[in-house]
Order: C-alpha cells, then sequence, then structure tokens
C-alpha cells in the first residue's frame, strides 16, 4: 500500500513527509525544491497488542513506544503542480507517474494565504483555489494516460465483446484501477461501456475524473496553521470542500520527532504533550513553547492523525498481527514481531496467503488469540486482531 503527497510547490510537502519518516530531504522556503520523488516510511499509530497480554511487542519493522506500535506504510513525496502542468507550466505533470500506484493521496496545502498558485511569496491568497486547481491537473493527468490508450483499446472492446470494467482495470492496473472501481464510475454516470468508440473529449474527461476521484482517494492537510490568516481560511475551506480536512503544523510536528530523536525531549507522535529532558536554549525553548501553544489549541500537530486516517479510515485498512494461541513470542523469543496492514473486506485466508503461500494452500483454521476461538476461511479480518493460522 503507498500513499502519495501531492500539492503546489512550497507548501510544506517535503517538511510533512520529513516529519512522517524522518528520512533526510531538502525543505526550502522557494518553489520546486523537491524534483526527484522521496520514498519513505511513515507509520499508522495502532494500539499495542501484546500490551493486552501484559508485554511490550518487539517489532521487525516500526517500532513501540509508551504501548503505542507504529506499522510502516509507504509515503511519497514530489514536486510541487501548478495550474497549468499539463501543458507543461513549473515541472509539468510527468512526475505524477511516480504516484500512478498510490492508493490514496495527501494533499498538502498552505493555509496561510502567503503563497500563490505557483508556490511564491504573496498576500491574501484564499487556499480553496490550489484544492480546486490540483484537482483540475490531476483529471488531466489522468486524462493524458487514458487518451493515450483510448483509440486502439476502446476499438478491441468492441470488436471482442469484452467486458469493459475488467478491460479497463486490465489497461490501466498501472493507476491501481480495480473493476469494482470502474463499474462504481459507470453508475455515476450515463457512459455506454458497450460502445467507448462512441465517447467524445467531454465524456472520456469526465470518465477520467470520475475514474481518478474514485481511485486516488484524498485528505487534506491543511498546513501551516500556525500563521495567523490560516485559521480564518480554514474555516472558509471547510465551508466549501466536503474533503476529509485536518489542521496541521507539519514544521512543529518535524521539530517535535528531531527534539525527541536527539533525546532533548520525550514525544509520541500524534499526543498533546511532550517532556523536556534536557538542558535547552532560548531559541530551543521558545520554538517548544510555540508548539506547546499549538498543541494546547488543536490537540496535536496533525500530522499523525492525518496518517491514520489515510490508512484507516478513508482506506479502511486493519493492522493485524499473525500470533500464536498458546504462546506471544516466535521461535527467536520475540513477542509479536510483525504487524500488517491488510485492505478492507480481507480474510482470514487472504492474511494466510499474505503470510506466506504455503500457509495459505495448507489452510486449515484461524484462531483469533483474544477469545481462543476458531474461524473459518471466510473470517472477515478485524482491526488488531492477533490471528493463528493453522495448517494441514
Ligand atoms: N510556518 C510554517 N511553515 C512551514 C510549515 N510546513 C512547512 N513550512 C515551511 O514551508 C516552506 C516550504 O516547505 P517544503 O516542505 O520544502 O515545501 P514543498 O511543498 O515540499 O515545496 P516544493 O518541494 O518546492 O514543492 C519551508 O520554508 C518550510 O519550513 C508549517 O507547518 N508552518
Ligand atoms: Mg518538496
Amino acid at each position: 500500500m503507498q500513499v502519495g503527497i501531492v500539492g503546489k510547490p512550497n507548501s510544506g510537502k517535503s517538511t510533512f513527509f520529513k516529519a512522517a519518516t524522518l528520512a533526510d530531504v531538502l525543505i526550502a522556503p522557494y518553489p520546486f525544491a523537491t524534483i526527484k520523488p522521496n520514498h519513505g516510511m511513515a507509520y499508522v499509530k495502532i494500539r499495542d497488542l501484546a500490551a493486552e497480554f501484559g508485554k511490550i511487542s518487539n517489532p521487525r519493522e516500526g517500532y513501540v513506544k509508551d504501548g503505542w506500535r507504529f506499522v510502516p506504510f509507504e509515503l511519497v513525496d514530489v514536486a510541487g503542480l501548478v495550474p497549468g502542468a499539463s501543458e507543461g507550466k513549473g515541472l509539468g505533470s510527468e512526475f505524477l507517474n511516480d504516484l500512478a500506484s498510490a492508493d490514496a493521496f495527501i494533499h498538502v496545502v498552505d493555509m496561510s494565504g502567503e503563497t500563490d498558485a505557483e508556490g511564491k511569496t504573496t498576500d491574501g491568497y484564499y487556499p480553496g483555489n490550489d484544492i480546486k486547481f490540483i484537482e483540475r491537473e490531476l483529471d488531466l493527468w489522468y486524462l493524458g494516460i487514458l487518451k493515450k490508450a483510448w483509440a486502439p483499446f476502446a476499438r478491441k472492446i468492441e470488436m471482442q465483446k469484452t467486458n469493459f470494467a475488467e478491460a479497463v482495470a486490465k489497461q490501466f492496473s498501472g493507476l491501481k484501477v480495480a473493476m469494482d472501481d470502474v463499474k462504481q464510475v459507470l453508475l455515476k454516470t450515463k457512459l455506454n461501456p458497450e460502445k467507448p468508440t462512441m465517447w467524445g473529449e467531454e465524456q472520456l474527461a469526465e470518465f477520467a475524473r470520475i475514474l481518478r476521484k474514485t481511485t486516488k482517494a484524498m485528505i487534506i492537510a491543511a498546513n501551516k496553521m500556525d500563521k495567523p490568516k490560516s485559521k480564518e481560511n480554514l474555516e472558509k475551506v471547510m465551508k466549501e470542500f466536503d474533503y476529509p480536512i485536518v489542521p496541521c503544523f507539519a514544521d512543529g510536528e518535524l521539530s517535535l520527532r528531531q527534539a525527541d530523536k536527539n533525546g532533548l525531549i520525550h514525544y509520541v507522535p500524534g499526543e498533546k504533550k511532550f517532556e523536556i529532558k534536557k538542558q535547552l536554549s532560548e531559541q530551543q525553548k521558545e520554538a517548544l513553547k510555540k508548539i506547546e501553544d499549538f498543541l494546547c489549541e488543536y490537540g496535536s500537530t496533525g500530522v499523525q492523525d492525518v496518517l491514520n486516517k489515510v490508512v484507516l479510515d478513508i482506506l479502511g485498512y486493519v493492522a493485524v498481527f499473525p500470533a500464536s494461541s498458546s504462546k506471544m513470542t516466535d521461535s527467536q523469543g520475540r513477542v509479536l514481531p510483525d504487524c500488517f496492514l491488510m485492505p478492507p473486506n480481507s480474510t482470514a485466508l487472504d492474511f494466510a496467503y499474505r503470510l506466506h503461500s504455503d500457509i495459505g494452500k495448507n489452510f486449515v483454521k484461524a484462531i483469533s488469540i483474544r477469545t481462543k476461538q476458531a474461524v473459518g476461511k471466510d473470517y472477515k479480518l478485524k482491526h488488531l486482531d492477533g490471528i493463528e493460522i493453522v495448517t494441514k
């Protein structure tokens, strides 16, 4: 599973990315600081299942902190998009192909009104414009990909009378299009799937737009909420758009995570409080005071909240631990070393295959370690399940 970060230049995409991954990337107060994509591991924050059994887990990937387990997933940060990118403005939109296989997008919006559509310094800009033009550029990017293949593809469907949804899912699998996505799009439009060669420019554009919306769910990280005009802008944006929107202070989150890493403070991502552990300079104290005031008002910096929301709420993934119903450790004495993020509606059998194809093939039953009850292959996995697979 992969999540992409999109937005105009200078909105704080790389700051958000760095706060989430602590990868060493360039952050700069000018547009187009990022040119090549950054890939890194971000984490969803979940309760540590081991804690229910009076233990602390030993993750092979990710980490545990104060009873919370942080489970990794891939996050990608790319260059900024500007209006007209599809016609080559700014860095164009070719770089979006790095996000083709993303399951969802985090749109980082600069709420301060201090940067214009191109990321240049200005005053009184309305951030709602960014939401509209980013949607438009993403739609045009999808349209471009569809158009490249459309004419021969549509002819083939009609000649061979193949199922439209199946053919589209196959042809555009690079965009993570599933058959169900295509069916959903068709339900929302009046397009005729039996005569795709008859679709005009407008109809293909409509198809691209709704397909993009369906296959790339989006959450808005309303960033730079520490700036004076941000709150006023946020209120307007919340009224105008029905996206999930989370107020964020990415720069504050980055400072907290770095200070924690350097032992200056103790901070668990997403929490409202941190604890100072070392003597600080006046400058450090001042920076932390500003963040503390923000936490007091908003409850968190918003970054962890966005990561959790996108994976668990919007994409509907569940975190499931491979476990044993008799003991909490593996052969090397590690407590619950693994935890997998499984797509919505995954079953016990899907989980078995995720562990290993042999485990899937030889599946007999699954045991929920919490209830010690056996369940069948069709059991629908729940968030924070611990599951033992019994094989032949
Ligand atoms: N006040 C404030 N500044 C922020 C925040 N997040 C990022 N910034 C600043 O915004 C500027 C741009 O940050 P970047 O993370 O480089 O922005 P970007 O969107 O990756 O920019 P490009 O790569 O050029 O597209 C930097 O000066 C950051 O320090 C925030 O939450 N609050
Ligand atoms: Mg950047």
